[in-house]
């Protein structure tokens, strides 16, 4: 869950000018427990805080600047969000991430490349030891028109992180480690690579969005997708917003989860610094309906076969796929580099979602595959698709009731492995209504 907060939030923009007076940052409920429980209810694992969004407004009290927590009327200037956010995300067992704009639009050294990368590596350092262990760091890479003219020393940012935090993950377009998806509506590529090239990501390459929406097959960097949308329209809060609706929360799981992505969703805390009783409601929702699809896969228990196997004495077979883990797998005989898994069901099955795995810490080999199920006297095709990945879901138009389903891998760079394999009911209707 990604939380952006600020001084936006006081004066309904998106973007701040820089030039706002920390008095008007005073939210007089803000309590972090409220944002952390609920996201552990609704099945949000992290939390990632804009500790400076481009206003260059610190959320913690910073020793290099006054622009921030520190010279506002909130808690009489001894508040520090950053410190509630981490101890919350602690007591409810999620990790804690954090936003730290390059782009800043106060600090009066910006342009200066020296002295405004050295100002940038200090309030760096600060969030990397003074909040805990830190999940994920967020490197946004929005530089405004108009914005002075400066290069960031990304090679120290990301070398002081490694030393300060080797646990962490860094996102930006360039990774190192988690690359933006291309887009802010939460949709990775109906094709999606983990793996790109970080030497064709440089600012400016045409078609670069496209490139980061898909990744690139066989490509040198493992840099998996992570798909950042908001809630509601603006990434801060704004009175007259509404957030997305249960299906338009769905919609973005099965173009984000369920295509190998990571799903970031931003949750904006309101001017009294919390979460509003519409959003919170709505993400409840959205957890119990992705929990209620994992309650039952329809496709275990069943007695499943492979066209081959490899035979060096593992458990390489197709029960693999059915184990519940993602450290077994099929495996067909070493060299092929297609297959298929079929799986008998004790009974017939209605079911609506189909669900592959790959074991990706063998990496990512799947390119194209179908799945069929056998209706009446025949198999006929129920999805069909290209990558795979962590995870891939497939939305059917309308339920398939069969006892008898097949995966058949038609295309892998390697020999392809399957960890897991599911069929599972969503709870809503099927969009074609049935
Ligand atoms: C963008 C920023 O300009 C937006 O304000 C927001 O923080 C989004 C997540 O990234 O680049």
């Amino acid at each position: 869950m990604f939380l952006h907060f600020g001084v936006n939030t006081f004066t309904n923009r998106e973007w701040g000018t820089g030039e706002e007076n920390p008095n008007i940052f005073n939210p007089v409920r803000l309590d972090a427990r409220q944002w952390a429980r609920v996201a552990r209810e609704a099945g949000f694992t992290t939390l990632i805080l804009t500790a400076k969004h481009h206003d260059g407004f610190a959320l913690w009290p910073s020793a290099y600047t006054d622009h921030s927590v520190a010279s506002s009327p909130w808690r009489d200037g001894t508040g520090d969000v950053v410190r509630d956010v981490s101890e919350a995300a602690r007591s409810e067992g999620l990790k804690l991430g954090l936003y730290l704009s390059p782009w800043d639009r106060h600090e009066p050294v910006y342009g200066n490349e020296e002295a405004y990368n050295t100002y940038y590596l200090g309030q760096l350092r600060e969030l990397m030891t003074g909040y805990g262990a830190i999940r994920e760091v967020w490197f946004d890479g929005a530089k405004g028109e108009g914005a002075k003219n400066m290069e960031y020393d990304f090679d120290a940012f990301w070398s002081l992180v490694r030393q300060l935090q080797p646990g962490a993950v860094m996102f930006s377009d360039a990774g190192p480690d988690v690359r933006w998806i291309g887009n802010e509506h939460g949709f990775a590529g109906e094709t999606n690579w983990s793996t790109y090239d970080r030497t064709k990501v440089g600012v400016g390459m045409p078609g670069i969005t496209e490139y980061l929406n898909v990744g690139e097959m066989g490509a040198p960097d493992w840099v998996p997708g992570e798909c950042d949308v908001s809630l509601r329209p603006g990434w801060f809060f704004h009175p007259d917003q509404q957030p997305k609706t249960l299906d338009e929360l769905m919609e973005i799981y099965y173009r984000s989860v369920g295509r190998n992505c990571v799903l970031l969703l931003n949750v904006p805390p309101g001017p009294d610094g919390l979460f509003s009783r519409t959003d919170v409601e709505r993400l409840l929702e959205f957890g119990r309906t992705i929990r209620s699809i994992y309650r039952e896969n329809l496709a275990s228990g069943s007695s499943a076969s492979a066209s081959s196997k490899r035979d060096d004495g593992a458990a390489y077979g197709a029960g693999s796929a059915l184990d519940g883990s993602l450290e077994t797998y099929w495996a067909p005989v070493e060299g092929d580099l297609a297959g298929t898994l079929e799986f008998e069901l004790d009974s017939d099955k209605a079911f609506d979602v189909v669900m592959i795995q790959e074991p990706i810490q063998l990496g990512q080999r799947i390119s194209s595959y179908r799945v069929d199920a056998f209706v009446g006297a025949s198999w006929e095709t129920i999805a069909r698709g290209t990558t795979v990945g962590h995870k891939k879901l497939d939305r059917l138009d309308h339920p398939v009731t069969t006892s008898r389903v097949r995966l058949v891998v038609e295309t892998a760079l390697a020999d392809p492995l399957v960890a897991e394999f599911g069929l599972f009911r969503d709870p809503r209707e099927t969009p074609d209504g049935k």
